[in-house]
């Protein structure tokens, strides 16, 4: 009766045994995980370096001296040259304006300046670098002359 007993007692525990192994089976591997690739891999964005805005330097306003004596007017008007004759310093330009409302070009008798015809209101500037005096008259009317003398 005791050995009975005995091999029962051995049967179930190997049954218990086998039932807990049976109960606990290994923890199946984790299915590899495959990284999805994102679908719609947005390329890194590009960094353009803005421009460096460098405000252009103001260049310094250069004030010209203030040389009362750098230009003389001539005027012209009633078919004469006014001042007819006008003495300047070497370097200075001499301004002639029509005034009258017939044309007239200036035209130096040497050839030294010439100017276009000129309509009223037209002026014509030439800048005498060289002292001596200069004659001149008008091309249209040879009668008008006057002269410039370059000190
Ligand atoms: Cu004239």
């Amino acid at each position: 009766m005791k050995k009975v007993y005995l091999l029962l007692l051995v049967g179930m525990s190997i049954v218990i045994i086998g039932a807990s192994c049976s109960m606990y089976p290994p923890a199946p591997a984790p299915a590899p995980v495959t990284p999805t690739p994102p679908t719609s891999e947005q390329p890194a964005p590009v960094v353009t370096p803005t421009p460096q805005v460098v405000p252009p330097t103001q260049p310094p306003v250069v004030i010209p001296p203030k040389t009362t004596s750098a230009k003389a007017d001539v005027s012209i008007a009633n078919f004469s040259f006014s001042p007819a004759t006008i003495t300047i310093n070497k370097g200075m330009t001499v301004v002639w304006t029509n005034n009258d409302s017939a044309p007239h070009q200036i035209a130096s008798d040497n050839g030294t300046f010439n100017s276009n015809p000129l309509s009223n209101g037209d002026s014509f500037a030439f800048t005498f670098s060289t002292p001596g005096t200069f004659t001149y008259h008008c091309a249209i009317h040879p009668s008008m002359t006057g002269t410039v003398i370059v000190k």
